[in-house]
């Protein structure tokens, strides 16, 4: 049977969940966020906000100087979650299959519910009414036959948008976009494609995959296989993984504690790069500690706030190693884990008492990309180097 593939996205979520429940706020420009007088960022706006030049990540001081009208709300995340679990409600009405990216958005394999449903797009309009109907909220779709033209689809023609992209003419399609909607084409290889004169998506086809590869490494190959409207990827619903560890066993047994600390750095980087990439924070974090006669030993700290830098799950693993005195004993084996996950759908907001600074979340990001096109061996924090 056909793969068939639907992405839904809600349009400016938290801002229209605001003016649905309150209808003075409706056709208005509706910032929601942190502290406008502070230093509080925009986690969304309304399409009517947007029209002023406001979005996410801006800073809430901006967005009041763009739009000094504008209604400014706080982040009811209580209230967002429950939509969510209601529209995620509604898609598991059509299929088991679902892969949901954040509070907001999610993919839908609904290849095998057509014989039940009816086709992929009368099943896509029924989602959206459902939405529409049940909690008068607006959901943009995209239906195509793999993930990657699915997820461009319901952006295409947002807010209220639904695009169908047919398999027979998808790269003749999606040829005249911008190289940005390629997934993975950020502003540095946009730049860089510029530079080589290649502006839309029919250009990087055009494009011997050879040349793309000598240019951009691996990820010539994936963008030359999305320029060509290839996406093999299946949506993923995996089981939530309980825990991400990662544990070394020394080839001999030591016991100094500086050693001992580079070791924990190098396994908080790894652990909290696979935490990040699978987009979850943790709320506990685990040190595991097996002694040269193989006694083992475990110690938790559970968290007020979910983290996931790395440098933050370093701190707690080493608390966690003065507590057990790391340093007056051999150790045969090093782990660190996190539990206690949650999505990390959107980052949150910010206060002078977060843990989690905007500048360490900043930080991280960059290391993420630079580790992403390079490797991680390019980039580690001077903690993972024994002084
Ligand atoms: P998005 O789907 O990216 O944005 P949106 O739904 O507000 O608007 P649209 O899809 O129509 O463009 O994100 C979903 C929610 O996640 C958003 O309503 C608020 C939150 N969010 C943040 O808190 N911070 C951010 O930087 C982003 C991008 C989103
Ligand atoms: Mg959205």
């Amino acid at each position: 049977m056909k793969r068939k593939i639907i992405h839904v996205d809600m349009d400016a979520f938290f801002a229209a969940i605001e003016q649905r429940d309150n209808p003075k706020l409706q056709g208005k420009p509706v910032v929601v966020g942190g502290n406008p007088e502070g230093r509080g960022v925009v986690s969304t706006a309304s399409y009517e906000a947007r029209a002023f030049g406001i979005g996410s990540g801006m800073s809430q001081k901006e967005a009041k100087r763009r739009c000094p009208e504008a209604i400014f709300l706080p982040v009811d995340m209580v209230k967002y979650k429950k939509v969510s679990e209601d529209i995620r409600t509604v898609f598991y009405s059509y299929t088991p299959v679902i892969e949901p990216i954040s509070m907001d958005e999610a993919f839908l394999d609904v290849t095998g519910s057509q014989g039940l449903f009816g086709d992929a797009v009368t099943i896509g309009l029924k989602i959206k009414s459902r939405i529409w109907n049940e909690l008068e909220l607006k959901a943009s779709c995209g239906i195509a036959h793999n993930k990657f033209l699915a997820k461009l689809g319901s952006d295409l023609e947002k807010p209220d948008g639904f695009v169908v992209i047919d398999k027979d003419n998808a790269k003749e399609f999606i040829a005249p976009l911008p190289v940005t909607k390629l997934w993975g084409v950020g502003k540095k290889t946009k730049e860089k494609l510029f530079k080589m004169g290649v502006k839309t998506i029919g250009d990087v086809a055009s494009m011997p995959v050879d040349f793309l590869e000598s240019k951009f490494g691996r990820q010539g190959k994936g963008i030359y296989k999305l320029a060509h409207a290839v996406d093999t990827r299946q949506v993923e619903t995996g089981a939530e993984p309980k825990s991400i560890g990662k544990e070394i066993t020394f080839e001999i047994d030591i016991k100094e504690k500086e050693k001992l600390r580079c070791a924990a750095a190098d396994l908080c980087e790894q652990v909290g790069r696979r935490l990040r990439k699978q987009n979850y924070r943790s709320r506990v974090v685990v040190l595991k500690i097996r002694y040269e006669n193989f006694h083992t030993i475990t110690r938790r700290k559970t968290l007020k706030r979910a983290i996931n830098i790395s440098s933050k799950i370093f701190d707690v693993i080493c608390e966690l190693m003065d507590e057990v005195k790391v340093g007056t004993r051999f150790v045969r084996l090093i782990g660190v884990y996190v539990t206690g996950l949650e999505e990390a759908d959107c980052p949150r907001q910010v206060s002078f008492f977060e843990d989690e600074a905007p500048e360490d979340e900043r930080l991280q990001k960059v290391i993420d990309n630079i580790q992403d096109r390079f490797g991680e061996s390019i980039l580690k924090p001077g903690r993972s180097f024994k002084r």
